[in-house]
């Protein structure tokens, strides 16, 4: 049995999977589900109710980072492998985006849901990311030549970032932080992680081989 992936397409974290997946040819069955609408077949076996989910034969996956390592078990020869003071910033910088900086996004980006002040955490996010802009000199990725898993861990979270408010964001002066945002949305890789699923139907059983 191949793997099969509970993913949604506009989920960072699970954009960030299908990119570990894709960087690592390992191919799975993806079922493309809709947050509102969870099938009873990935509640099972994940109860969080989170995506991604990874199911093999013994074992399940619902963290995107442990998807993600899992799929870099071996090595990725078209990955930059961190060594020394770049592996702990980039270990540092996933963490800060994973807890601060989404915090701060949904509450700029849905602050009606949460009954926030925008502008507060618009400038919270801003203040991450021109803290970003003074550790980084992109060659064209974070780190160099080729994708990091910081890469593709954290850009889907500035992509919402930017999608938030398009008009602001590019008036920002975190100028590498857009232009990696603009290579990124470019890429090949991106392009292949954003291709349009139909919705998994377990009475059609038309999960997609991925990638
Ligand atoms: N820590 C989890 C977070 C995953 C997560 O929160 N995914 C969101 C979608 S972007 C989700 O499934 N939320 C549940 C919901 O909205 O019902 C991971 O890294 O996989």
């Amino acid at each position: 049995m191949i793997p099969i992936l509970y993913s949604f397409r506009r989920c960072p974290y699970a954009m960030r999977a299908r990119m570990a997946l894709i960087l690592a040819s390992k191919e799975c069955e993806l079922r493309e589900i809709l947050l509102k609408n969870k099938p009873d077949e990935m509640l099972e076996i994940s109860s969080k109710g989170t995506v991604p989910v990874m199911q093999f034969a013994d074992k399940v996956l619902d963290e995107s980072l442990d998807i993600i390592s899992w799929a870099m078990e071996s090595p990725v020869s078209n990955v930059y492998i961190y060594t020394g003071t770049e592996e702990l910033l980039s270990e540092e910088l996933i963490k800060l985006f994973d807890s601060k900086f989404k915090y701060h996004l949904d509450r700029y980006k849905y602050s009606s849901r949460y009954g926030t002040d925008p502008k507060n955490h618009q400038d919270e996010c801003k203040i991450i990311l021109n803290d970003l802009e003074d550790k980084i000199n992109p060659k064209p990725w974070i780190f160099g030549k080729e994708v990091s898993l910081l890469d593709i861990s954290i850009l889907p979270f500035i992509r919402q970032c930017k999608i938030a408010n398009p008009d602001w964001f590019f008036a920002q002066s975190f100028i590498k932080v857009i232009d990696l945002l603009n290579y990124f949305e470019n890429s090949d890789l991106f392009t292949q992680a954003m291709q349009k699923y139909d919705l998994w139907d377990p009475n059609k059983n038309n999960g997609k081989i991925f990638p």
